[in-house]
């Protein structure tokens, strides 16, 4: 997906939603511990 950074560092990324409404599960591929849910109301 996006760049990866070095840390301690901050970057944000720009992505377009999916249009089906639901709860997302993303996670860092460098370390698995990052990880979250986004939710598409
Ligand atoms: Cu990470």
């Amino acid at each position: 997906m996006g760049e990866i950074i070095t840390g301690p560092a901050e970057t944000t990324y720009t992505f377009t939603a999916p249009s089906e409404p639901g709860t997302y599960y993303f996670q860092c591929d460098v370390h698995p511990s990052m990880n979250g849910d986004f939710i598409v109301e």
